[in-house]
């Protein structure tokens, strides 16, 4: 497989400094010589440089539209690029404002090849928020909204820009922390929201497998948006809104398996990564591993390492 990797040091979306640092921890945590070494062509498309911030933009409820919307000009303009190179794109964050810019991408990539989106956002939260239900004014929990089409973000792209991500090919996984505004504007539409509960209670590989089952493999564009913070705090501490009770290890890598074995995934974005909150790399090597996953590593292909 082709996979092109693009940084985008984005922190203007969240209110804790240091996610600017997360491509350079994935690459330093050796996620390229990971999928190299399980047979891919990989190419490193270097960082998205940080664009100046569109003048006199303002949206009330908001904090930093000004930059997010330059960004999301950005990101969306070279996400297009990259993958109009044709290889699977990993989008390396960057806190979760960054979607906004990628998924939108995707989502146009798609309309020109007929083939029909579908996003698996596995996160703790449902970034459904927007400038009037924000408990914080961070944009990082307004862009699965955005994606959907919400009126009151629209102008972070030009006007027709956006092919919205429609709401039934949007599926939350992982779930488990929702505000309250946020959790009415997700029933008021209907949003698929398999929530830890419910994975506790089912298991993720039924939950994911019929989810799974129910995407057209013909046609559908499988896009996965993986917050650090779906992951249990205790296996990856390197994200400012850290939630207990997260997925384990082996739920993850699991999850990452069985994306791979359906063939579906198009494209891939890793965010919220935090180096200045990790331990000793710890959530950067998790988070390269599980890409290696998602990309045909099992666990059977590991070999004895010693650690100190
Ligand atoms: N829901 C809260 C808010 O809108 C917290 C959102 C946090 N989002 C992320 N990404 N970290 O999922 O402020
Ligand atoms: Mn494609
Ligand atoms: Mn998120
Ligand atoms: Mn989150």
């Amino acid at each position: 497989m082709d996979i092109s990797l693009l940084g985008i040091p984005l922190e203007a979306g969240n209110s804790v400094a240091g996610t600017l640092m997360g491509p350079a921890a994935l690459r330093t945590a050796g996620i390229a010589a990971m999928l190299d070494g399980l047979g891919h062509r990989v190419r490193d498309f270097g960082d998205v440089a940080p664009p100046l911030p569109a003048e006199g933009t303002r949206i009330a409820g908001c904090r930093n539209a000004g930059e997010i919307k330059a960004w999301t000009r950005v990101i969306h303009d070279r996400s297009l690029e990259v993958l109009g190179q044709g290889g699977i794109p990993i989008f390396m964050g960057g806190d979760h404002a960054l979607s906004m810019g990628t998924v939108s991408a995707v989502s146009r990539h798609c309309a020109r090849a007929e083939r029909d989106l579908v996003v698996l956002w596995l996160d703790a939260h449902a970034d459904f928020n927007t400038p009037a239900t924000t408990p914080s004014g961070n944009m990082h929990g307004m862009s699965l909204a955005f994606l959907n089409g919400e009126p009151s973000l629209a102008a972070l792209l030009a006007p027709g820009e956006l092919v919205p991500v429609p709401t039934r090919a949007i599926h939350i996984f992982g779930l488990r922390s929702i505000d309250i505004e946020e959790r009415t504007r997700l029933d008021d539409h209907g949003i698929d929201c398999i929530d830890m509960r419910a994975i506790d209670e089912n298991g993720v590989s039924n939950l994911l497998r019929t989810l799974l089952a129910g995407l057209d493999p013909e046609r559908t564009h499988l896009h996965v948006s993986l917050d650090v913070d779906f992951l249990d705090p205790a296996l990856a501490p390197a994200v400012g809104t850290t939630v207990p009770g997260g997925a384990t290890y082996r739920e993850a890598h699991l999850i990452m398996e069985m994306l791979h074995d359906s063939g579906l995934v198009g494209s891939l974005d890793i965010v919220e990564l935090n180096p200045f909150l990790d331990e000793r790399g710890k959530s950067a090597r998790l988070l390269a591993e599980l890409a290696a996953s998602l990309f045909g590593r099992t666990v059977l292909d590991r070999r004895t390492r010693q650690t100190t």
